[in-house]
């Protein structure tokens, strides 16, 4: 009877009461090789770019305490998230909290009170930060009432968009000014054709999150119609059908798309110098979508091509609610690449 009574009130509480997710982040400094011959000192969340994925449900509560192990203050701002009561929390050095100096730690605590595809940011000097060096990642709020069609999903993608500017790749401090250039530009931190195919199969009902971080998109799917479902993170009143969607810098946009189509597809931005890499074509923006079982020619670009498994957050998203690092987004700390250097002239 008393066991009975005790799993009734475990039961209770886990449906009643909100989950207390408490992680433990560091920022660090490293390069990202964006493309091969682009290596890009950036600050990664966990050491990675894009940061770990963070997964929760509506109505949780997070306690992220966060070690800055760079040489210069930074923040983290959760977009989205409407903290209320929690304004302290929101991230925004000098108006909301004082930056982490290096070597300090900052707890941030507050509860998920919005749902969808939200993300993360540091939010000092931003354009520099966020725009160019990958202070960035995703946090997924799993509504508490999805609408219908979610509830169809059997695969989650996320597509972030940034773009880098080549000329300050090599100095921390420098870019993100308005009449600097990007010239490559990037799927999940990796400009085509070294990022990775997706492979889905015929019936897959995907959902594309979409996140444009630092770069305008137009995003397109060849093959398929999308259906716009959520904006920044809430569901639409009137979801809608688009082969290409907008996004402006900032901006999240969830799409829906029934795999009813086999074959091999470009999936790419739209605006089209956002598809080279600095001017070299094809590059940039841009992957493709593999059905499975479709025959790969000789011809083929991306013949040989191996599949990053989680490069798209697939697996993680399956995974329990929590913090998922991704092990294929490691930056390479910066004393490793000096020794590497100095092996190379030795
Ligand atoms: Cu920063």
């Amino acid at each position: 009877m008393i066991f009975k009574s005790l799993l009734l009130f475990i039961l209770m509480n886990t449906i009643l009461f909100a989950q207390v997710h408490k992680f433990d982040m560091t920022i660090e400094e490293g390069t990202k090789e964006v493309a091969p011959n682009l290596k890009y000192k950036v600050w990664g969340f966990n050491g990675q770019v894009p940061g770990p994925l963070i997964h929760v449900k509506e109505g949780d509560d997070l306690e992220v305490t966060v070690l800055n192990k760079t040489s210069l203050p930074h923040t983290i701002h959760w977009h989205g998230v409407l903290q209320k009561n929690t304004w302290k929390m929101d991230g925004v050095p000098n108006v909301t909290q004082e930056a982490i100096e290096p070597g300090d730690t900052f707890t941030y605590k507050f509860k998920a009170d919005k749902p969808g595809t939200l993300w993360y940011h540091c939010h000092v000097n931003v354009a520099e930060h966020v725009g160019l060096r990958g202070m960035w990642g995703l946090l997924i709020v799993d509504p508490k009432d999805p609408i219908a069609i979610e509830n169809e999903v059997n695969k989650e993608v996320i597509l972030a968009f940034s773009a880098w500017d080549s000329s300050v790749a090599d100095s921390y401090g420098k870019g993100g000014h308005p009449q600097s250039k990007a010239d490559y530009f990037s799927i999940n931190g990796k400009a085509f054709p070294f990022n990775s195919p997706l492979v889905v199969k015929k019936g897959d009902v995907v959902r594309f999150r979409l996140l444009a971080v630092s770069s305008n998109v137009a995003f397109h799917l060849h093959g398929h119609d999308m259906l716009v479902t959520h904006k920044d993170g809430l569901p639409l009143s009137s979801p809608y059908w688009a082969d290409v969607i907008p996004l402006l810098e900032g901006e999240r946009i969830d799409a829906i798309v029934r795999m009813d189509n086999p074959g091999r597809w470009l999936n790419h931005d739209h605006i089209e110098h956002h598809t080279s890499n600095s001017g070299k074509m094809p590059g940039g923006a841009v992957m493709i979508v593999e059905y499975e079982d479709i025959e790969k020619e000789d011809w083929y670009i991306w013949k040989d091509k191996k599949v990053e498994k989680d490069y798209f957050f697939s697996e993680s998203m399956k995974k329990p609610l929590g913090i998922h690092n991704n092990p294929g987004f490691k930056i390479m700390p910066l004393k490793k690449e000096k020794r590497k250097k100095r092996k190379k002239k030795s």
